[in-house]
This record gives C-alpha cells, structure tokens and sequence, in this order.
C-alpha cells in the first residue's frame, strides 16, 4: 500500500481527534496530498463539515448560491490548470443540480471531479425513503466520464486518487465520486488512515504517436495544395503553446482558431484565416484538426461546407474520435504537444504553405475584415450589437492579460467575432454543448485561480441562468466585470405576443436594470445606453478592484432568432 504523507497530513489529522482519523478528515488529507488548492462548493449535510475542515486545513473553499455554478467553476480551473478542478455538493438535489455542469465539463472534455456527499446506502438501496434520497452513483454514470463510490473509510484515498486520475488522464472530464455520511463520519486509527492515502503520480502521462503515423501526415500536408490547420480548446487545453505557435509559423500553414482557441496565437497573426472563414474550410485539400473534433461546431466535416474532397489529418488523444465523422487519412493519437514535437522534428522542410492560397485567403480578408470594420463603425441610436463591441474591443485591447467569459446567443456570436484575443486560454465560453448558465461560475473559477481580471459578457438571458452568484462575487470581492447585454429577451426583446396578453416566449424585461442587482450585494452598477458611456463605465471598471457590472441597453429589434445558429431550428407547418 503506497503511502506517501505530508507532514500536515499527519499533524492535520493528529490535531483533530487524537489518534483517531474520521472520514472528513482523510478526505482533506487525500485532497491536500494531491495538492488540490481550492474546493468549490454548496455546503449543508452531509458535506457542510468537510468544508469546514477544508478551510482549517488551508484549502480555500469558494461557497456559490447554486451548485450548477460552483461544478462550472471548478470545470473552468481545470481547463486552465490541467488539474482537475475539485467541487462539492450536497446529497440529491444538490448532487443534480452540479449535475449539468459536470456533464457540461465532460462534453468539453475539462477534468473535474464532482464529490457529493450521499444519504444511508441501506435506506436509498432500499428505497426506505431517506432525507435527500437519491442513488446518485448510477445517474451520474450516464452523464460523467466516470462514477465511483467510496464505500469505507479505509477507501477514501484510494477513491480519490482514483477520481484524479480518470478525470485527467486521455481525454478529461467530469467524474463523480460519491461519499456517503456514514463514511465520512466512520473513524479509523490516524496511522492506518494517513497510510492509506496517496499522490497520483503523473497524473495524464504523456502519449507519443508511431514515427509512421507522423511522416504519414506529414506526407499528406507536404503535398497539399491548400493546407489548412484548425486549432480546437483541445490545443488550448494542451498548453503546447510553443510547439504549435513553431509548427504554424515554421510551415506557414494558415490555421483557423475555435472559439476557445483564439488566442493560442494571437487573433492579429497574418497567418490567421478566422476573417475566410468560410473559405478556409470550403477550399482546403488537406486540413489538420489538433484538438478539435468534426462535431456540429464544424458542420462534422461535411460539404458544402467543407470541400467534399478534403482529406483530414487528426490529433486526439482519445482514437475513438476518428472516424467519428469523416474518414481520417492521417489519425495521430497522442497528446497534443507530443504530436506537436514529432511533426516539427519530422517536417524537415517539406511542408510549405503555397503561396497562392494565402494570397487567396489574405484578399478574403481583407474584404470580410473591412466589411466588419464598416459595421463596427456605424453608430446606430439606440445601440446594436456592434456599437457596444467597438467600445468594448477599445477598451479590452489594453487588458490583454484579462479574461474573457462569454455567453447568449448574438452576444456569443458577435463577441467571439469581435473580441480578439492575444494570449492562450484566456476565452471561456458556451463551448460544446452551447450551454446558457457557465457565465459566473466560469468567471469566479478564472478570477479564483488566476487572480486576473475578469470580463463577462452576457446576454440577458444567459446572465440570469447564474446571476446570484453576484453575491458570491461581492463576497469574495472578485476583479470581475460582468457586461449584460440587455435587448430585453432570449435572442431579442421586440416580440409581440399575438395569441395572449402574456408576454412572448422569448421576452424578457426590456427596463430590467441589471445594475442595480450588484449594488444589493456592495458592488457598484452602470447603466449605459451609447458606446461612449460603455466605454466610461468600461474603462472605470477595469481601473478599479472592486467587482463591477455593466447594464447595456442594446437595440431589442437587432439579434437574430438563434443568433449564427438559426438554421437548426426544425421547421414545422407553416413555418418559413
Ligand atoms: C441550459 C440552456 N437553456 C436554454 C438554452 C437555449 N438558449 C440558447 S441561447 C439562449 C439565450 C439567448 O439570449 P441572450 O442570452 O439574451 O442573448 P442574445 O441573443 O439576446 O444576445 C437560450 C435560452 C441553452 N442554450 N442552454
Ligand atoms: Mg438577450
């Protein structure tokens, strides 16, 4: 049995009982041992003792109003750290309501690792009918990576080296581990108890792909006509920032970031076709995926958006998403930077980028670029989208080291085509799933652990899926500045109701002040109706410490239904 303790383990569990070691105590321990810095969580029984045990151990522990958040929070941690992020949750309700993000988290393939405390194992098993009763463990399988339960105390380490491992090694995600009270309440010898706790060691080991999967790829983009690499947040998440940013500009490839990827080299690079978009993706022959999967965010590969002819290239961890969409000419599995390093060691100088090509795609930007520069600087009353994105980019521009928090429909898709990022990891978003409601939770989870700035730009409807937890960043006084874009509604707020006097399906509040929401909590609120008053606010915002939030009052006659994504609404009967 391994049995490598620190001496605060020890002392940790000496301290509090003697020679005695409960469950709470050697959860703590096996946390502190695999150096888990922060727990995010909503306390009550059977976890609200951990929490507290946790503090006095030095973990921090961030409480949230919902635990939908505190799961997305620690979700974010991981795709920044490459560590699973660590969240707690109560039984039953809370453990659902963490639910969704930990199924979110998995969608994205960020590590996590969900700990809900659960009620008596002999009354749920039974169906007695218990506090809280739920069997957790079986319906966190379908929706996590994977699902285990501690089921004695003796287990406790080996249960969370367990969950740390699943979630981090080959592709990451969300697992859940189930304690159940009795067990954290079960009390063993302290000797026993710290001997049976441990560190994973390398915890995602590195991968290396076969020499011939490599030259194989090499081959097909040294005979490409019109490459094209596309960087997913897998790439992101790989922190092989370096190798890719050598391998891009070595090759002269043009490579199209995904939303998350955009600033794993900067968003201004000449080698960037994120403005021939369309182009980019409809003319390339041969196109090398790192990171990024050929799911709905890239049509899954098929034509007319893609030229029916382009062969793929792709890079993932996990080899079971070959294949998954489009045949894969060139599948190198490995991890990110490892592929990375074999690809440039291997190129030797036989893959170039033809010059026509870029050419081709450079004029399409150009145009697409001055296009987008006369909507920006248009200034219709009352302001649209693009007016409060002009003031916003001005502004942000200057703050390249903050991060991005990203949600709603329009505001999704014209932030992510407006904001443009320069440093790696730093754009969080609606990501996979398309998900509402990751907005604070994954605002807290960067501000909590990274200590930058952070900006949040909301939709209204996508702001109000979290906005209690304005209260937690009042509470911790985070550096945060959430933007809501206010039109009013769910993609737009000028919805007439013709069938009832109740409002439309996709109204919302179109007077809501947002702004004052924060001053509740001791926070200062702006309310802003032009790109100069948001620039003000925005500017001031950022100066200061304190957390900030910006109602905008967008036109609510601009969004379009479903913003980008109008096409995947089903038409039904007499529906155009
Ligand atoms: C959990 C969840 N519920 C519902 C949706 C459906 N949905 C997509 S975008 C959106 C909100 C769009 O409105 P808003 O955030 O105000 O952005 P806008 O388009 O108005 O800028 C909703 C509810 C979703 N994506 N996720
Ligand atoms: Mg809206």
């Amino acid at each position: 049995m391994p049995a490598t303790t620190t001496p605060q383990t020890n002392r940790a569990i000496a301290d509090a009982r003697g020679n005695l070691a409960d469950g709470y105590h050697l959860v703590v321990d096996a946390l502190q041992l695999n150096d888990v810095r922060t727990i995010y969580g909503l306390v009550g029984i059977p976890i609200t003792d951990l929490a507290r045990i946790a503090q006095a151990s030095g973990i921090r522990y961030i409480g949230f109003r919902h635990e939908s958040s505190a799961v997305h929070a620690a979700a974010c941690a991981g795709f920044l750290t490459k560590k699973p992020g660590v969240c707690l949750t109560v039984s039953g309700p809370g453990f659902l309501n963490g639910l969704v993000a930990l199924a979110n988290a998995t969608a994205n393939c960020f590590p996590v690792v969900q700990i809900s405390g659960s009620s008596e194992r002999h009354i749920v098993d039974l169906k007695r009918g218990d506090y809280e009763e739920l069997d957790q463990m079986s319906v966190a399988e379908r929706f996590a990576k994977a699902a285990y339960r501690v089921d004695r105390v003796h287990d406790i380490g080996r249960g969370i080296a367990r969950a740390i491992r699943t979630a981090a090694s080959g592709r990451p995600g969300g697992v859940y581990l189930d304690i159940p009270a009795a067990v954290l309440g079960e009390v063993i010898d302290a000797n026993e108890g710290a001997a049976s706790l441990w560190k994973v060691v390398d915890p995602a080991p590195r991968q290396l792909p076969a020499p011939e999967a490599v030259d194989r790829a090499v081959e097909l983009l040294a005979g490409a006509r019109r490459p094209l690499v596309v960087l997913g947040k897998g790439a992101a998440y790989a922190q092989a920032d370096s190798q890719i940013r050598q391998f891009i500009e070595e090759t002269g490839l043009p490579f199209l970031p995904m939303s998350m990827a955009k600033g794993l080299l900067p968003d201004d690079h000449p080698q960037s076709a994120a403005a021939a978009r369309s182009l980019a993706l409809g003319g390339t022959d041969v196109v090398m995926l790192v990171g990024a999967r050929l799911n709905w965010l890239l049509g899954h590969g098929e034509a007319p958006q893609w030229n029916r002819d382009a062969k793929f290239i792709q890079i993932d961890i996990q080899s079971s998403e070959f294949d998954s969409n489009q045949p894969i000419a060139a599948p190198l599995v490995g991890d990110i930077g490892s592929v990375m390093e074999a690809l440039l060691e291997r190129n030797r100088g036989q893959i170039t980028a033809p010059p026509r090509w870029r050419d081709e795609l450079r004029n399409r930007s150009v145009t697409n670029i001055a296009k987008m520069a006369a909507q920006l600087s248009a200034d219709p009353h009352p302001m649209g989208f693009y007016g409060a994105l002009r003031a916003m980019r001005d502004v942000v521009r200057a703050h390249p080291q903050a991060y991005i928090v990203n949600e709603g429909a329009n505001t999704l898709d014209f932030a992510r085509n407006v904001i443009d990022m320069h440093v790696p990891r730093h754009r969080l978003d609606s990501g996979t799933w398309g998900i509402m409601g990751i907005g604070m939770g994954y605002a807290i989870g960067a501000a909590v652990e990274t200590g930058n700035r952070v900006i949040a730009i909301e939709g209204d409807s996508a702001f109000g899926f979290s906005g209690m937890e304005l209260e937690t960043i009042c509470r911790y006084q985070l550096p945060i500045v959430v933007v809501v874009f206010n039109n009013g509604g769910v993609y737009k707020g000028d919805a007439v109701n013709t069938v009832s006097t109740d409002p439309s399906p996709t109204t919302l509040m179109l007077s809501a002040r947002h702004d004052m929401l924060i001053e509740a909590f001791g926070g200062k609120g702006y309310s802003v109706a032009t790109p100069a008053e948001l620039t003000a606010a925005l500017t001031e915002a950022l100066a200061s410490d304190g957390p900030v939030l910006i109602d905008c009052m967008i036109d609510p006659t601009v969004g379009t239904e479903s913003g980008h994504l109008t096409n995947l609404n089903p038409k039904g009967l007499g529906q155009a």
